[in-house]
């Protein structure tokens, strides 16, 4: 399970893909940006909350050279789907005109083309590939999106300033994903360390490295494999809720509530608005409680403020889903696991389990055989954001 593609391996196929599709020369640029998963704050960081992801050993790398006129060319290795792998445009002038469309892969580099912090941008010709999984809730997207913008940097260097980097690509991610995403993946694709989670303060935007390396823990990645079409539907929903509970409690953002002020506007809110805000305002304090348990090593605190998330997640926020639950509940089953919870938006994608490493096998196996579909595992450790190889 270690076994992923590893960094090198897919530098190795994209410039070879490179040689081949571009008459033979080899990319002078070659670099990568990580997919993530969070440890706990879910659904916190557009209502300014905390959250606290690290970055994955999972990379999507971006490699290729300057054009001397206009002309961008891509091949994505990575798509599964019927679309076409090349797209070829021509860089307009105006940089506000560049719009999605066709290959739905292209829109995420278009964004960044069109948010990118400096310019004019040259043309360019590049070879995508990635192994964090598509879709799968580990942020293949936000890895994509940052690594089109250090790809860029590489052509035509901008200030350098790592926060307005990721909010570039969040901005990216809204505009040509049309997800109204908040800024946690981009930020730990962009500011990962190898070797520790990352507190995010999605209101100040600063962050903190907390220390997460110890050869007796492991961080189990479950992808249930399943991904319901709800997600997209539902994420700007329960932003909406979100936006609306703090504006009837009089708050700039769930942030600023306390679990005080929501019980003494309790008749004003409709049910499902109150239970939405409800796991907000607890999650937001459960991951700073979680950071400060981590700090300290105390990983059964961790796993009971994980184990929290999750029944939080799936009660009042409700974006979870029945494969979620389920190895949710296998994994709590297994003796040596500390916590488990689903990551991600929901509605299908990956749960991550935090256990000792000695329970590591035994865990795999207890998931697999109660799981109802066929799930794949990752085991991975805290890795660092994008980087230039
Ligand atoms: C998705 C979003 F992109 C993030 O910004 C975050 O809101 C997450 O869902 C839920 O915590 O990954």
């Amino acid at each position: 399970y270690f076994n992923f593609c590893l960094v090198g391996d897919l530098v190795q196929q994209a410039r070879r893909a490179f040689q081949h599709t571009f008459g033979g020369e080899e990319p002078r640029v070659s670099v990568c940006a990580p997919g993530r998963v969070n440890l706990i704050g879910e659904h916190t960081d557009y209502n300014q909350g905390f959250v606290l992801p690290m970055a994955l050993p999972l990379v999507t790398v971006m490699v290729g050279s300057k054009n001397p006129d206009q002309n961008v060319s891509i091949v994505t290795l990575t798509e599964s789907v019927e679309e076409p792998r090349r797209v070829d445009f021509v860089l307009p002038q105006n940089k506000e005109t560049i719009s999605p469309g066709q290959p739905g892969w292209a829109n995420y580099i278009k964004g960044v083309l069109r948010h990118y912090r400096a310019g004019p941008l040259p043309g360019f010709r590049a070879v995508v590939t990635s192994a964090v999984p598509l879709g799968g809730g580990l942020s293949s997207s936000a890895s994509l999106e940052v690594a089109t913008y250090t790809f860029l940097q590489q052509l035509c260097p901008d200030d350098g300033d790592k926060v307005a980097k990721a909010v570039a690509c969040q901005q990216a991610e809204h505009t040509h994903a049309g997800v109204p995403c908040g800024i946690m993946d981009q930020f730990v694709s962009v500011l990962g360390k190898e070797g520790h989670a990352l507190l995010i303060d999605c209101r100040s935007l600063e962050s903190t490295l907390v220390p997460l390396k110890d050869p007796n823990l492991v961080i189990l990645i479950t992808n249930s494999n399943v991904r319901h079409s709800l997600t997209g539907s539902e994420y700007p929903t329960r932003r909406r809720q979100c936006e609306e509970a703090a504006s009837i409690l009089g708050k700039d953002s769930l942030r600023e509530a306390t679990l005080q002020d929501l019980q003494n506007a309790k008749d004003q809110l409709e049910s499902v608005t109150f239970r939405r805000a409800r796991h907000v305002i607890e999650e937001i304090e459960r991951t700073v409680q979680a950071a400060e348990a981590l700090k300290r090593g105390d990983y059964r605190e961790f796993g009971k403020l994980m184990i929290a998330s999750h029944n939080s997640l799936r009660d009042y926020y409700e974006v979870s889903c029945k494969e979620l639950d389920e190895l949710v509940s296998a994994a709590l089953e297994v003796e040596g696991v500390y916590g488990s919870r689903m990551t991600g938006g929901g509605f299908g994608g990956c749960t991550v389990t935090l256990l000792e490493a000695d329970a590591v096998n035994g865990a795999i196996q207890h998931i697999t055989e109660q799981y109802s579909g066929s799930p794949t595992f990752y085991i991975t450790t805290p890795s660092d954001g994008a980087r230039v190889l």
